[in-house]
């Protein structure tokens, strides 16, 4: 039955508890926001969300503190000679337009350049109106976040399964044996994976069979189960010789492969090279162990193998999450019960869209164009190299390179140099004090949303919807309301400039929760309740509402998007990355490769200026006492870490958790902003370390995790 309880919701900023859900990580969990006066007192979570069932974070509660943070920008603020001065909406706009208009006419959308920062991906608001307008300007030199944390993982669906955006995901409540390789739930709660309760999860799993950690730190999630040590960057032999195993012992469903796949000969024939052995020469597994891991994935009555960012940051993450997905093809998990699975998405965005891997034309030759992403490094190249289609402007929604890319001071050279460059953020960051404009955007509860992020990779699919839980602080705008009054501004310009390229008749209009109802509408489906979903069935469930109490999974076949619907095991673009691959040579002895790690109280470059999220937080390079008496290196210490690209300082703490032959950072920290508590703690910005030049080369996706250092003892201070 309907209920038309709509308009007995609370409306925005109105006294009593308001249920929401939390938009920081791909866990969504449910929220309740205590509002008195018109002002959030309090949030907890909301134990009647069917989905989270009253789970949350320290992180969660926390975006109170955000949104009323007096350091936290709430009017539109314009640079003049390094000052940020307070501006109104409207001078801020007609500038940036005039500016931008000047540009476009000029070089038309190759001049204008856009980051997509994280949190971008978790607003509807963004995600509804930030590349539809960039489209609607011919804007298409678009970076991202993604070339940081995915784009490997988006190449190799796109060459299995015909689609960037199909990304399988295990199907946790019925497997019994999960291997996860380079993801940290116990602390990320999950990505591409949404389960806000996953450690029950995983206890589960341990208790049915067993779940494997393979990490080159012995993680949280790593110690609560089985540990497998790795060397950061080398996963691709590992699950290599896994295969090249259960081949040699006919422990692979051939009836399966066939079934649904093309291409395992040709794949077959690349992995050849990769016995056990050569893998224990580049992992520092033994070969035995590896032949025990593929025998026991092979034994396992539901076996599932999973990766995330572990394995997207280094030279052949491609490789790396195609040999993955390949381990569960071909031992018959794909599309099964407790296997590999495509989500139930409400509303199959990746049904519609085209394949999202091309190699791209650009003025610097061919290049990887993933999502429409290209290689971060590239964006530097495009300010800095004059010449037509040089980018003069730039956007950047929700992100803070300067601390999460790779660049150092090349990249702030970069940002210093254009000729436009506009901001959307909560806060005046290291990134964003370089640019012209900052504009400022709403906190996640300023605004409505429906939880798009999760809907593809929920384990048990849920939707909700949420209106804003206050009004805006100060002058802050959602992404889409900022960008259909630039969008009308800038229309009108280019209309009177009679800019020859532009011919649109109207300015680009963007209604968020019109869009995602069309969507839902079009998904056709409905909760388990059996009522189709719909904003105005969803406004009826303050709480959100189960999808299904589990995955359909048999399903996952029939959402191949080749036209034959059959997975290809193999592609002509992945010889030269297989020949790559098997000429690497194997890893000098005495080198130590640097990797990240993430907090619980953290989320990657911000929520640092709460107080309570940080007080206990101190950065420190994690080194093994093996790898730090070689260098003379004691608790405490401070040591000098350099690469071909930079040089930061750190404290070292010595800790056999990381494997001999790697050291371990976290990213986001070295803060220089507006944030006064951010600015006076320690750490520095791990990414200076970090080259410009993508790592794993048919992707383009930064090389954040192996990079070869070197360490000495440094000089405090
Ligand atoms: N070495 C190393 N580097 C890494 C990683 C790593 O593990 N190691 N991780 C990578 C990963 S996975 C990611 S996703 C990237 C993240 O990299 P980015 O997306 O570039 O940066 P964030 O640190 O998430 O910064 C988000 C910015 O958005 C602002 N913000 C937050 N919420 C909102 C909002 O609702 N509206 C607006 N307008 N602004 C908002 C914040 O103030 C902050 O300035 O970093 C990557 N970099
Ligand atoms: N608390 C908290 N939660 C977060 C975030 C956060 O900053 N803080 N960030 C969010 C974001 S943007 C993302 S993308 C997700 C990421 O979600 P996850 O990928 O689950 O989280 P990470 O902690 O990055 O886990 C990556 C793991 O890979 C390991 N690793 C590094 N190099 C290698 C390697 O070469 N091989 C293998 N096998 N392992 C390796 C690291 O030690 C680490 O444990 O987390 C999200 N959730
Ligand atoms: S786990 Fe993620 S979604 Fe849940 S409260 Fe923490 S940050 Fe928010
Ligand atoms: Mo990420």
């Amino acid at each position: 039955m309907r209920l038309n309880s709509a308009d007995a919701r609370l409306k925005p900023g109105e006294d009593g508890e308001h249920h929401t859900f939390c938009r920081i990580c791909e866990a969504v969990c449910g929220l309740t926001a205590t509002v008195e006066n018109g002002r959030v007192v309090k949030i907890g979570p909301d134990r009647a969300n069917p989905h989270s069932r009253g789970h949350l974070c320290v992180k969660g509660p926390a975006i109170k503190e955000v949104t009323y943070d007096a350091d936290r920008v709430t009017v539109p603020l314009k640079n003049i000679g390094g000052r940020f001065i307070r501006t109104s909406w409207d001078e801020a706009l007609d500038d940036i337009a005039d500016r931008l208009s000047a540009i476009i006419e000029q070089e038309g959308g190759d001049g204008v350049a856009e980051y997509l920062g994280n949190p971008s991906a978790f607003s509807t608001s963004a995600t509804t109106s930030v590349r539809p307008f960039l489209a609607h300007f011919g804007i298409w030199k678009i970076f991202s976040a993604a070339t940081q944390d995915i784009t490997p993982r988006m190449v190799a669906s796109s060459i299995l399964y015909g689609s960037a955006f199909r990304m399988a995901i295990p199907d946790l409540p019925r497997c019994d044996f999960l291997l996860m390789l380079g993801a940290n739930p116990l602390v990320s709660h999950g990505s591409i994976l949404t389960a806000p309760r996953i450690r029950e999860d995983l206890d589960e799993i341990a208790n049915r069979g067993a779940v494997i950690v393979v990490d080159p730190r012995k993680t949280e999630t790593a110690d609560r189960y089985e540990h497998v040590r790795i060397r950061p960057d080398t996963d691709a032999w590992l699950l290599a010789a896994m295969l090249h195993t259960l081949f040699e012992e006919c422990l692979v469903d051939q009836e399966a492969l066939g079934r649904i796949s093309w291409g395992s000969l040709d794949l077959r024939r690349a992995i050849d090279p990769i016995a056990p052995e050569v893998a224990e020469a580049h992992c520092g597994i033994p070969a035995d162990e590896v032949r025990m891991l593929a025998r026991r994935f092979a034994a396992a009555a539901a076996p599932v193998a999973y990766g995330r960012t572990g394995i997207c940051r280094g030279r052949f993450s491609t490789i790396a999450n195609l040999l993955l997905d390949a381990l569960n093809i071909a031992t018959g998990r794909f599309g099964q019960f407790g296997g590999w699975v495509f989500g139930d998405s409400p509303m199959d965005i990746a049904a519609v869209r085209p394949s999202g891997f091309e190699m791209r034309d650009t003025r610097f030759g061919r290049r990887p164009y993933v999502c429409n992403y290209l290689p971060f490094g590239q964006l530097v190249e495009e300010i800095m190299m004059p010449g037509k289609g040089q980018v003069r402007a730039l956007f950047v929604h929700s992100g803070n390179v300067m601390l999460s890319a790779p660049g150092g001071e090349k990249l702030r050279e970069a940002l210093q140099s254009l000729d436009l460059f506009v901001s959307f953020d909560l806060y005046q960051t290291e990134t964003n004090k370089f640019a012209d404009y900052i504009l400022p955007g709403t906190t996640f509860i300023e605004r409505e949303d429906v939880p798009l992020v999760a809907f593809p990779h929920a384990i048990r699919p849920y939707a909700q919807y949420t209106d804003a839980v206050v009004p805006p602080e100060g002058e802050a705008r959602d992404d889409h309301v900022i960008l259909n009054d630039l969008g009308q501004r800038l229309h009108e310009r280019l209309r009177a400039r009679h800019v020859a390229h532009y011919t649109h008749d109207s300015a680009p209009v963007f209604n968020p929760m019109a869009t995602i109802d069309m969507l839902l509408l079009a998904g056709n489906a409905s909760d388990s309740a059996g009522e189709n979903l719909s904003i105005d069935y969803l406004k009826s469930l303050p709480h959100g509402t189960m999808i299904a109490d589990n995955l359909t999974c048999t399903n996952s076949i029939a959402k191949i998007r080749h036209a034959d619907g059959r997975i290809r095991l193999w592609d002509e673009t992945l010889v030269s990355e297989f020949s790559r691959f098997q000429n690497e040579p194997v890893p000098k002895s005495g080198e130590l490769r640097l990797f990240s790690q993430r907090s619980l109280k953290s989320i990657n470059s911000w929520m640092h200026n709460v107080d309570r999220l940080v007080r206990s937080q101190d950065p420190a390079l994690l080194i093994n006492p093996v790898d730090a008496a070689k260098r003379g290196l004691a608790d405490g210490d401070w040591a000098t870490i350099s690469t071909n690209a930079g040089e930061m300082d750190a404290t070292v703490l010595l800790t056999e958790d990381v494997t001999v032959g790697a050291v371990c950072f976290p990213h986001g920290w070295g803060h220089a902003g507006g944030w006064q508590v951010a600015n006076r703690l320690g750490g520095g910005n791990v990414n200076v370390l970090a080259d410009l030049a993508p790592g794993d080369l048919i992707s383009g996706s930064s090389f954040l995790d192996g990079i070869p250092v070197s360490i000495s003892a440094a000089v405090p201070g």
